[in-house]
């Protein structure tokens, strides 16, 4: 698409009018998870190179920014999360050059790029917990470091400071030998949390992050960002700890507590990213961030996107990805509906009705691929359908939509039956901590749970094309990839949806090109019609009455057969249709523009059938 053709959106209208210089309003992210993407060297690992040089790919599905997941200085833990070296590039991924390299050739393409930013933890052989093992160095209290349950001996059972659990299995306490003392650690032992409530822990993140903005980067992706502000008492103590005045949660069937209540939207949280903004965005321009906030209520993100607040542009809340999750655990699988998505959805988008802002994702680096998650991938024409049909449900909301890597071509689950299979950590520690210790699952139970919701799912190769490493490592490779490619290459990839003008990838192309050219799709109201409905996902963007455009979209109705059978058009959206069925308005659909017309003058939508219309 040329750039004239884009239209800029009023500052009057684009959020409401709260927002200086939203830019991101109308544009589409893309994550890549480096990882995964493009091997450059062999060695079975993607890298800056490999990224670089799928550039043009990116530019022709016309994303505007990229989001790329951690390539700093990593022992590789937990994929990069855990940080050893924030001013440095791991050299599994390249080097700091490589990095110049792909923000120069991204910005040519016009393109920007932002960075994750992992600084609830870093990782234990990041310099400033070596140093702080020690009680009396200058970062001694960079980490949350707390002594043995008083009467139990340190390192023994059940003498950690409080009854919480890791999110990736076990205690969130490490007991630490040298300085006799244990760390709390919210994910792998790894992981070690980072004292914000420490001044000179805060500044040095800041001039960290000024050292990046420096050096071209766009901005960041906030990795658990809203965990950073632990509760404490007037003593400075956890909940449960000794001598604490605040009480802990529930022991749940794992044999641990939540720490979610007492870290997700602490006490300062507001007042952190604030002072953040300050140190590091104010002066700057046209830069993105993008906090990740598991735990996070729509009604403060309205709070904290609310630009006057001067906080975070924009945050990803999670509500959307736990539809199918049992109340106990994203373990335990349970049945839905569209009426699920509705309220996840729905509820982000209310909430910020009047102002503030939202981003919109199904899939992630950290969830199962969702069209075998909440489409259908059992025949190729429902996979392609499906992954269609979500695409346009997903990006048709009112907010900043994120595609990631491979989304773009509808790729499922990664089909794993086996453990030796798996590669990340969470899912390798969950499997042992619920099979092996805490007897709640079997071996054949916790594998389809895998199977249906690990993180892996979405961590195998990209699918270039269809030769033996599907272009994500070259076939003469002296290195298999990291994890293996999903064996339905031959049919999902790239090379092929390039070609294809029915694709998931060219349907995803109009989509974004919609974003780019249609007011109404960036600035309109969203209002979700026939709530109650259990198959269609309908609802209608429309520009205020009293803006100041001159658009011919200025109401237009969007719905979606969430199922693999036909449904009949629910009582709301048939109203708007009147029996009608106009072909020249049909903006998009995942059938053709005819037989969508055909649809709506039956009152029947086919399986997965999706589409954009203008009722005026
Ligand atoms: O994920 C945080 C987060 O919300 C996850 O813990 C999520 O609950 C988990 O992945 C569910 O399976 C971020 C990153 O996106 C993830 O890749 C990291 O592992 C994690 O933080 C720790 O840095
Ligand atoms: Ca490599």
């Amino acid at each position: 698409m040329t750039s004239d053709q884009r239209v800029s959106v009023p500052d009057s209208i684009r959020t409401n009018g709260a927002s200086p210089n939203p830019w991101w309003a109308n544009a589409v992210v893309y994550q890549i998870y480096p990882r995964s993407f493009q091997d450059s060297n062999g060695d079975g690992i993607g890298d800056l190179p490999g990224i670089t040089s799928r550039l043009d790919y990116l530019a022709d599905l016309g994303i505007d920014v990229i989001w790329l997941c951690p390539v700093y200085r990593s022992p590789q833990d937990d994929n990069g999360y855990d940080i050893s070296d924030y001013r440095d590039i791991d050299p599994l991924f390249g080097t700091l050059d490589d990095m110049d390299e792909l923000l120069a050739e991204a910005h040519e393409r016009g393109i920007k790029v932002i960075m994750d930013l992992v600084v609830n933890h870093t990782s234990d052989e990041h310099a400033w917990f070596q140093e702080s093992r020690d009680k009396f160095s200058d970062r001694a209290d960079w980490y949350w470091w707390r002594p043995a349950r008083e009467g139990h001996v340190p390192g023994t059972p059940g003498a950690e400071p409080n009854a919480w659990g890791s999110y990736f299995g076990g205690s969130a306490w490490q007991f630490d030998e040298v300085r006799g003392e244990y760390y709390l650690h919210l994910f792998s032992k790894k992981q070690p949390d980072l004292n914000w409530e420490n001044p000179d822990l805060r500044a040095a993140v800041y001039s960290m992050m000024n050292w990046w903005m420096d050096r071209g980067v766009d901005g960041f992706r906030m990795d658990v960002i809203s965990l950073i502000s632990k509760t404490l008492d007037p003593k400075g103590r956890l909940p449960g700890e000794s001598g604490g005045s605040i009480q802990d949660g529930p022991i749940g069937p794992e044999g641990y507590s939540d720490s979610e209540p007492f870290c997700s939207g602490g006490p300062r949280f507001d007042e952190f990213l604030k002072e953040m903004r300050a140190a590091v965005f104010s002066g700057r321009e046209g830069f993105l961030t993008v906090g990740e906030a598991p735990g996070i209520e729509a009604d403060q993100n309205r709070h904290i996107t609310n630009p006057t607040n001067g906080e975070l542009d924009m945050l990803f809340l999670f509500d959307q990805c736990n539809v199918g999750h049992g109340p106990k655990s994203k373990w335990d699988l349970v049945d839905w509906d569209a009426r699920d998505l509705k309220r996840a959805l729905g509820g982000h988008q209310d909430a910020v009705r009047e102002v503030g802002w939202t981003s919109l994702f199904l899939d992630n680096h950290d969830q199962p691929r969702a069209v075998s998650r909440f489409g259908d991938d059992s025949t190729e024409k429902l996979r392609s359908l499906s992954a269609k049909a979500l695409a346009l449900l997903i990006q048709m909301h009112r907010g900043t939509p994120y595609i990631y890597q491979g989304e773009e071509l509808g790729m499922t689950n990664a089909g794993f039956t086996e453990l030796s299979q798996y590669r990340d950590l969470e899912s390798i520690n969950l499997y042992h901590q619920r099979v092996d210790e805490a007897h709640i699952s079997t071996p054949a139970e916790m594998l389809n749970s895998l199977a249906h919701v690990s993180r892996d799912n979405a961590r195998t190769p990209m699918q270039w094309d269809a030769s033996t490493y599907a272009g994500f490592t070259a076939p003469y490779a002296p290195r298999e990839p990291w994890i293996s490619v999903n064996p339905n290459k031959d049919v999902i990839n790239a090379k092929a949806q390039q070609r294809d003008p029915d694709s998931v990838f060219n349907f995803v192309k109009k989509l974004i090109d919609l974003r780019h050219t249609n007011i109404t799709l960036t600035a309109g109201l969203w209002d979700l019609l026939d709530p109650e409905d259990p198959f269609v996902y309908s609802f209608r963007r429309s520009l205020d009455e009293d803006n100041d455009l001159d658009t011919p979209d200025d109401e237009i109705l969007v719905a979606v057969n969430i199922s693999s059978h036909s449904s009949r058009l629910p009582e709301q959206t048939a109203a708007l249709i009147n029996g009608q069925g106009d072909s020249d308005s049909v903006l998009l659909s995942n059938y053709d523009a005819s037989s969508t017309a055909a649809s709506l003058m039956l009152g029947k939508l086919s399986p997965w059938e999706a589409f954009i219309y203008r009722l005026k």
